[in-house]
């Protein structure tokens, strides 16, 4: 019988655990998927299991935040272009605005570290927009 409750005791603390990891990652703070904004607009970016700093050295568990217009994420330790379709937030910015043209379009947001390599799809999120006129 006491195998049994250890068991059940391990078995709950790997499920909390597991629940309590899942909340790591980027997001967007103010913007759901399939949200449909305006031609310029504002994107709020949050992460949760890193900190945001400015861009410059690699500090384990830190970095900064990245947009990728119309792309999807960066694999892990790649570089994240520099580009109008792969912006930086090298300062450690959590907040921007962006203008795009009318239509749907993607934006992910990409955690990377202070050399820019990317921490990859574990620290990503993509979702759909749809720009109104
Ligand atoms: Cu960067």
């Amino acid at each position: 019988m006491k195998k049994i409750s250890q068991i059940v005791l391990s078995l709950t603390l790997v499920m909390f655990l597991s629940a309590c990891g899942s909340n790591e990652g980027v997001y967007f703070a103010n913007l759901e998927d399939g949200a449909e904004v305006g031609t310029t607009f504002k994107v709020e970016m949050g992460v949760n299991g890193m900190e945001v700093e400015p861009a410059g050295e690699v500090v384990k568990g830190k970095g900064h935040h990245h947009i990728v217009i119309d792309g999807t994420f960066i694999p892990t330790a790649t570089m994240v272009p520099a580009d109008e379709k792969n912006i930086h937030y090298g300062k450690g910015q959590t907040e921007t605005e962006l203008t795009l043209t009318p239509g749907e379009h993607t934006l992910t947001l990409q955690f990377a570290n202070g050399l820019h390599q990317s921490y990859g799809e574990e620290w990503s999120k993509t979702i759909k927009i749809t720009v109104k006129d």
